[in-house]
């Protein structure tokens, strides 16, 4: 519907389609009214580890290389899973990384700094400064003066803003995954009636939205807020499908009423996980062996499972749980696991 390959180019970093996995156990235990399926975007790369941010790169990095550019400069929290990602992808094709880390979350586990995403960032090679300021999915100061220090040091830097989100070609790579889920429902033989996916700095739900209002879903995907901040990750979304939808030509207009984002599980805060998120990991993994993250998963499978139960999909409805990655992160609250 639409054709991606023809228009823009791609730089293969994944091991190509994503499994599609029926979550049994799961649909039983909440009343077996829907059928969870997981699209295993956590599955989807041998780069550190995957995640949902190597899907968007396919698209950023045939421009940095079209640009000459010699190093990636990124930005996130201490354990941002974008950052690692852009690490890892940066090795694979020989450039260098700069990762800014910022202080984006109140968690202080004791090894928070030394394990985990950074942990891998570290050993894959990028240069890594730690900044204080807090959490903000806008463009940063401390990014800017990082890509300058690049530059008088000789390099030539390429920008990719926190999430790969707030960049032209950031929404595209699930403009993808939503052609890659057509496909795979013409093979399963049914379509799914939503899907559900974690915000927070917007181009994946952006694209998603682009992807499946070319058959008229665009409003069946369910954001879930993990940013405690849906007004402006609402507004980013919004804009980035809006001009993903120019750019690959989808001839529909993206309203604000096609940007559907549930603020309701964000809570305490973005990176600190409730009591609810903890149990819905727990639950996950007990049923169906399906590991998420305290920040961004877990508060995804947290709205989704409570959603259920409280009957907001029809009986019979078929539902696709996008499952981005993020595991990684865990290691940095195992305070909260010592007891399973
Ligand atoms: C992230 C983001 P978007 O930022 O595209 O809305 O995606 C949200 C999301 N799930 C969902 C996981 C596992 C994620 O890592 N992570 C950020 C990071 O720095 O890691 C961009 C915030």
């Amino acid at each position: 519907m639409l054709d991606l390959e023809e228009k823009f180019r791609r730089y293969p970093l994944t091991f190509g389609r994503t499994p599609i996995e029926r979550l049994a156990r799961l649909s039983e235990y909440l009343g077996g009214r829907v059928e969870i399926y997981a699209k295993r975007e956590d599955c989807n790369s041998g780069l550190a580890f995957g995640g949902n941010k190597i899907r968007k790169l396919e698209y950023l990095i045939p421009d940095a290389i079209a640009q000459n550019c010699d190093t990636l400069v990124t930005i996130g929290g201490v354990q941002s899973n974008h950052t690692r990602q852009v690490a890892a992808v940066a090795a694979k094709i020989g450039m260098k990384c700069r990762l800014v880390q910022e202080s984006w979350t109140n968690w202080n586990d004791s090894v928070y700094d030394r394990v985990g995403n950074i942990l891998m960032s570290r050993i894959l090679g990028a240069e890594i400064e730690f900044c204080s300021d807090g959490f903000d999915i806008g463009i940063r100061r401390s990014w800017e003066a990082a890509m300058e220090d690049v530059r008088r040091r000789g390099g030539k830097p390429y920008a990719i803003p926190a999430g790969a989100s707030d960049h032209p070609l950031g929404g595209l790579g699930f403009v993808g995954f939503a052609e890659e889920v057509r496909q795979q429902e013409a093979e399963m033989g049914f379509t799914f009636d939503h899907i559900v996916v974690c915000s927070v700095t917007g181009s994946t739900q952006a694209g998603m939205v682009v992807g499946f209002a070319a058959d008229g879903r665009a409003r069946r995907v369910l954001g879930i807020d993990a940013s405690a901040a849906p007004e402006r990750t609402h507004a980013q979304i919004l804009r980035i499908a809006q001009n993903t939808a120019e750019k690959v030509g989808l001839g529909k207009e993206i309203t604000a009423e096609d940007v559907v984002l549930n603020s309701s599980y964000a809570y305490p805060e973005y990176g600190v996980p409730s009591d609810e998120t903890v149990e819905a990991i727990r639950l996950c993994a007990r049923l169906e062996g399906m590991m998420t993250d305290p920040v961004y998963e877990g508060k995804s499978m947290q709205g989704m499972i409570d959603l259920v139960k409280k009957d907001a999909f029809p009986t019979g409805s078929k539902i696709l749980y996008a499952h981005l990655g993020g595991v990684p992160a865990i290691n940095g609250y195992s305070s909260l696991f010592r007891d399973g």
